[in-house]
């Protein structure tokens, strides 16, 4: 049974999940938590090698079902290695993505069949559902125009620009039907998502997310 908290942050590229873990995370501690911060794909020293592969430039073109094994492959792994020990232990997760992106990208955005996506579900998340999840929603302009300006954060001109990944790099209709897609998510999961409002200044949004923990997720545990 778990005894922990387990929180997901989901969205298109840029909206500022990254940042709002980590705020989230060091609000907790302070109140003497321990809180176990994670990402996927990766988490875990198996899950992080694919990663790599799954994100590099140079990985062969690939459907999307093929796609999507290699992502619930390392989430299978990360949930055994990191997510289920910690939340055994009482501790609070905060996983930046976790399978609503792969219903996002490999499915609603891609060609991966809705049953396909709900039976890999069950079979590799079960009953370890988060019990929040932070969509944070942000036009895919802007978004893509801070992940751009993040990957140019401490280049060196002479460096010239590192290269997007793999997800990054694709166009911007695919990018807008991200955006629908965690909408979408959020609608049919009214009790476990909550959207936030992504292009507000960072501690906006924290204040946001702190106020949902403290009324939800605080209290359910009292
Ligand atoms: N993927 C998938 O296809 N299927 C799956 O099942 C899973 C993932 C799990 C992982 O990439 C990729 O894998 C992802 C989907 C796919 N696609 N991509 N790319 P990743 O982990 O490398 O990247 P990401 O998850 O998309 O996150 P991100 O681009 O790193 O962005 P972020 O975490 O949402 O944002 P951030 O790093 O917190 O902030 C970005 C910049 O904006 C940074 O400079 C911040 O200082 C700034 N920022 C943050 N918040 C604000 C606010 N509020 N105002 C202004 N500026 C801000």
């Amino acid at each position: 049974m778990n005894q922990g908290h387990f929180i997901t942050f989901e969205g298109g590229e840029g909206a500022g999940k990254s940042t709002q873990v980590k705020l989230l995370a060091e609000r907790l501690q302070a109140l003497g938590h321990t809180v176990v911060v994670t990402r996927e794909p990766g988490g875990s020293p198996f899950a992080e090698k694919l990663r790599e592969l799954l994100l590099d430039p140079a990985t062969p073109p690939h459907d999307a079902l093929a796609e999507a094994l290699i992502f619930y492959a390392a989430r299978a792994d990360h949930l055994n290695k990191t997510i289920r020990p910690a939340l055994f232990a009482g501790n609070w997760v905060l996983c930046d993505r976790f399978a609503d992106s792969t219903r996002v990208y490999q499915s609603m955005a891609s060609t991966l069949p809705t049953d396909v996506c709900d039976k890999l579900d069950d079979i590799v998340v079960g009953e370890t559902q988060p019990g929040l999840t932070v969509v944070m929603d942000i036009i895919a302009e802007e978004g893509l125009a801070r992940a751009h300006a993040r990957r140019l954060e401490g280049v060196a001109p002479v460096d010239g620009e590192p290269e997007a990944d793999r997800y990054e790099a694709r166009d911007l209709t695919y990018h807008r039907a991200l955006r629908e897609g965690f909408l979408q998510v959020a609608k049919m999961n009214p009790d476990r998502c909550f959207v936030v409002d992504a292009s507000d200044e960072a501690e906006v949004i924290a204040e946001k997310v702190w106020s949902k923990i403290a009324t939800q997720v605080l209290r359910e545990a009292l």
